[in-house]
């Protein structure tokens, strides 16, 4: 089993009710949910003028492979009605795989770490809630890669 962590951000219609259904759809796609942080609201980084987000991170168990579970999130995305037209634009829910144990992966598809994760507030908050050591060990271990 791995443990992963995967942020959770919403900005367009009943923002909770997009992150409560995609915490729930993880749930039942294979990943087990052991724990969730604050929601947060927060204003938008980066891409066109848009409404504030809400964010959040939760913590899964998984047998999910990486790529199965990016597919898995896509998955979600695309049911709860995201639709990617401008880049960096508002959405109804966007999942991004943050963490993969200890994995460090770079393909075309997918990053690991998330490549932005150590400069975005809206991330680092909620992670650092839920596990105030892991974001330690992890600038550490980057330290070491990069
Ligand atoms: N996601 C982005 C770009 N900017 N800003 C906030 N506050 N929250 C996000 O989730 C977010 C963002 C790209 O996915
Ligand atoms: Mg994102
Ligand atoms: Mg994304």
């Amino acid at each position: 089993m791995a443990i992963a962590y995967i942020a959770l951000g919403s900005n367009l219609g009943d923002r909770v009710s997009y992150i409560m259904s995609a915490v729930a759809s993880l749930q039942e796609k294979g990943a087990s949910v052991l724990k969730q942080s604050t929601i947060i609201e927060t204003d938008p980084v980066g891409g066109p003028p848009q409404p504030k987000f809400l964010n959040a991170v939760v913590k899964i168990e998984t047998r999910l492979s990486p790529v199965e579970l990016l597919n898995q999130c896509q998955g979600i995305e695309k049911e709860l009605g995201r639709v990617r037209d401008v880049p960096s634009g508002s959405r109804t829910i966007d999942l991004d795989i943050l963490l993969y144990d200890r994995l460090v992966l770079d393909t075309p598809r997918l990053t690991i770490p998330h490549p932005r994760m150590f400069e975005r507030a809206f991330v680092l908050e909620p992670l650092k809630e839920m596990e105030p050591a892991l974001l330690e060990e992890c600038v550490h271990a980057r330290h070491k890669i990069r």
